[in-house]
């Protein structure tokens, strides 16, 4: 009744912002994302009836029973997975990230996607790839898409029981082995708002939210065709224009949410800069004041050197397309 799992963080392309169905997690609209290489959470359950309680350790750090991070999103993912495993037993839970939480770097994607893989083999549920997506999805929407590796699609879905929206691989990890995401970490701070939160309120709120969704379709439609031909200055540049398209749902939401901070800002500038001198980089922002920049192997040394002139960056991390959730055999106890 033990086992681990490991997957990657994934960073999303076509933007999942907004719940259509909080409970199940069902999104308002399709998005696409590419899961990377070296962000990623390693994680070890082990469901056993010494456990007393529940007991969840992340990143050496114990939170109790009565912490915000197991009552708001552990302890509803348990209840739904002991339900559905017809289980009472209390799980141990030890997970180990190598990359910062709540700093929009889709911590609770990988975090969740390894915890259900995890699940799955200690508990023998028999889940396929897409089973295990359908229930990621119910402990952080984005974690659907951790389960595959490369670029990968969250379907919407119209049904109201959720089961036809999950995640599917549009290309494998190696179908584009020459584009690299750039990770630029502008602050270690964790964000004030949760994604959680704020998607809710810009869905409540924001004016333009209805524009949004009507833009969508096309937008995943040019994604798609955009991998197909390893196109990245066709990739970048949808990329860029839908998650400038987040943003501004999330600036006009009330109250305002704004990820961004002045280092943000300056790279926003800085990318449009070096593209209108012919290098093909373009920018991605989430949840979070950091910058990922998508380009190809060729333009990365020349990009770099330029980000290593501009300051307060306080990591750069290159990123390649990664793989899927995969079970390990080393347990983290
Ligand atoms: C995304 N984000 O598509 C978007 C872009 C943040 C900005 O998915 O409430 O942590 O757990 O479903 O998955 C972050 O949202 O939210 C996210 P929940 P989640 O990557």
């Amino acid at each position: 009744m033990k086992a681990t799992a490991i997957a990657n963080a994934n960073i999303a392309l076509i933007k999942y912002w907004g719940k259509r169905d909080e409970n199940l997690f069902l999104p308002q609209n399709s998005n696409i994302s590419l899961t990377t290489d070296c962000l990623s959470v390693k994680t070890t359950v082990e469901f056993s009836s010494r456990n007393k309680k529940d007991i969840l350790i992340l990143n050496n750090r114990n939170y109790p029973p009565s912490s915000k991070e197991y009552k708001r999103y552990l302890k509803p993912f348990l209840d739904k997975i002991r339900k559905l495993a017809g289980t009472k037993r209390k799980i141990k839970i030890v997970s180990q990230s190598n990359f910062p939480k709540g700093a929009g770097l889709a911590s609770s994607a990988a975090g969740f996607a390894a915890l259900t893989a995890a699940i799955n083999e200690a508990l023998g549920l028999g889940l396929n790839e897409r089973e295990m997506s359908i229930l990621a999805r119910q402990g952080s929407g984005s974690a659907c898409r951790s389960i595959y590796g490369g670029f990968v699609e969250w379907r919407r879905g119209k049904k109201d029981d959720g089961s036809d929206s999950f995640a599917l691989q549009i290309a494998p990890a190696d179908y584009w082995p020459d584009i690299r995401m750039v990770i630029c970490l502008t602050s270690r701070k964790e964000k004030k708002v949760s994604s959680r939160e704020g998607m809710a309120q810009t869905v409540k709120t924001c004016p333009f939210y209805p524009c949004w969704l009507k833009t969508i379709d096309k937008d995943i439609k040019i994604a798609k065709r955009a991998i197909k031909n390893r196109d990245i200055s066709l990739l970048g540049k949808i990329s860029e224009e839908n998650c400038l398209k987040m943003h501004a749902l999330m600036i006009t939401t009330k109250p305002p949410i704004i990820y961004w901070n002045e280092k943000t800002i300056a790279f926003i500038h800085k990318i449009r800069e070096l593209r209108e001198r012919g290098l093909k980089c373009y920018f991605t922002i989430d949840a979070g004041p950091q910058v990922k920049i998508l380009c190809e192997k060729k333009d990365l040394k020349e990009l770099i050197k330029e980000i290593k002139r501009m300051s307060g960056i306080k990591n750069v991390i290159i990123t390649r397309p990664g793989p899927g959730v995969e079970i390990s055999k080393s347990h983290l106890f």
